[in-house]
């Protein structure tokens, strides 16, 4: 089925001069770049992308980072594309993540690790309105 995911190229990838490898990645596996654009996040929008997470013990050190330079953000379009994605992105700890997968190869930490995408359908469409209004 043809879907729409949320990519994030997060700071410690940005601040690495990472972005055109990671697109790369998905490029190369018939993802389509949809629409992208960069910004360095306030708190409140952070709050916003990671409601789910507050109160969790991590989650403050996650504002702090998600915040702490520009990220690029990004429209993927393509046949499976959330499971795609999330299969290419690897295990949310780039310890544990898979052979070939982007956190593997690029992930520093639990915190900083480099990218995030939509885990459903559902929370695509969500995440899609909530940075790309327009
Ligand atoms: P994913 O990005 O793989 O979907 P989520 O949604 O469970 O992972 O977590 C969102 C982000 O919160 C992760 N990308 C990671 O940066 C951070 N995170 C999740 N669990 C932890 C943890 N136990 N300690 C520190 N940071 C965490």
């Amino acid at each position: 089925m043809r879907e729409r995911s949320l990519i994030l190229i997060k700071p410690d990838a940005v601040e690495r001069n990472l972005i055109g490898q990671i697109i790369n990645c998905y490029e190369e596996v018939g993802l389509k770049v949809m629409a992208m654009r960069m910004e360095n996040i306030t708190e409140e929008v952070a709050s916003k992308h990671y409601a789910e997470h507050k109160g969790k013990a991590f989650y403050d050190e996650l504002i702090k980072y998600i915040t702490r330079s520009p990220l690029c953000a990004i429209i993927l379009e393509g046949k499976d594309a959330i499971s795609k994605i999330r299969q290419l992105n690897g295990h949310t700890n780039p310890a544990k993540a898979e052979d070939g997968t982007i956190r593997k190869y690029f992930g520093v930490n639990l915190t900083e690790n480099c990218v995030h995408a939509s885990d459903s359908v559902e929370t695509a469409k969500r995440e899609i309105a909530m940075w790309f209004p327009n």
